[in-house]
C-alpha cells in the first residue's frame, strides 16, 4: 500500500498472484471439486491439496521464510521456504516451482519430490484452519533471493542448531514441525549429511 493506504495494485491483481480457487480432496487426495480459497480455510475447514517446499543451500542450510504481516493467515511467522495451493488442475510439482521463483524471486536449482501429509492445524490467531492433503518438496536454492515483500518479512537459512535457537525466539507456522517431520527422510538424502539434519 501506498503512504495514504491506498493500495497500488488493484484487488484484481493481488488475488490473481494469491490465486483464488484451490482443489478439493478427499482422505486419498484424489480431488472432488474446488473451492475459493478463504472459504476453504474458514473453520472447520475443508481438506484442500497444499505444498510444502524446503530448499537448502550448499552448505545444508533451510531456507525459512517469515510471512508478511499483511498475509491472510499466519502472518508474522516463520514457516519453511515457501507453502501454497495449486491451481485446479496444477501439478503440485509445477505449482511448488512456481509459487517459490514469486515468493523468494529465485527458481530452485534441483527439486524432487518427498512424499505428502495430512493434517489438520488451526491458526490461533486468524481462527483460519489448515486441513490439508500436502506434497512435500526438497531441493536446492542459490543465495540470490529477491523476496516478495507482499509474502516474505525476512529470510534466512538454518541449520539445525540455529534452527532450535530461532523457534525459542519467535512463534513458527503451526504446520511447520508437522511438515519438517514429514520431510526429515528427504532432507537427509538431499543434504547428504552436511548440516545434520
Ligand atoms: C498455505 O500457504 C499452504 C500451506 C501448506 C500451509 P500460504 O498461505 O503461504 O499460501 P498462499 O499465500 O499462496 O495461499
Ligand atoms: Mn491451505
Amino acid at each position: 500500500p501506498s503512504p495514504n493506504g491506498v493500495a497500488e495494485h488493484s484487488v484484481t491483481d493481488h488475488a490473481v498472484a494469491e490465486q483464488i480457487l484451490l482443489e478439493l480432496v478427499d482422505e486419498n487426495g484424489v480431488t472432488i471439486g474446488t473451492a475459493e480459497k478463504l472459504s476453504a480455510h474458514l473453520a472447520p475447514g475443508r481438506l484442500h491439496r497444499a505444498f510444502s517446499v524446503f530448499l537448502f543451500d550448499g552448505a545444508g542450510r533451510l531456507l525459512l521464510q517469515r510471512r508478511a504481516l499483511g498475509k491472510y493467515h499466519s502472518p508474522g511467522v516463520w514457516s519453511n521456504t515457501c507453502c501454497g495451493h495449486p491451481y485446479p488442475g496444477e501439478q503440485p510439482f509445477v505449482a511448488a516451482a512456481r509459487r517459490t521463483a514469486e515468493e523468494l524471486g529465485a527458481a530452485p536449482v534441483s527439486m524432487r519430490a518427498a512424499g505428502t501429509v495430512r493434517y489438520n492445524h488451526p491458526d490461533p490467531a486468524s481462527g483460519l484452519v489448515e486441513q490439508e492433503y500436502n506434497h512435500l518438496f526438497v531441493g536446492v536454492i542459490g543465495d540470490e533471493l529477491r523476496p516478495d515483500p507482499e509474502e516474505i518479512d525476512e529470510t534466512v537459512f538454518v541449520g539445525p542448531r540455529e534452527l532450535a535457537r530461532l523457534r525459542e525466539e519467535g512463534p513458527f507456522s503451526a504446520w511447520f514441525q508437522t511438515v519438517l517431520d514429514a520431510a526429515l527422510p528427504a532432507v537427509r538424502e538431499v543434504t547428504g549429511g552436511t548440516a545434520g539434519w
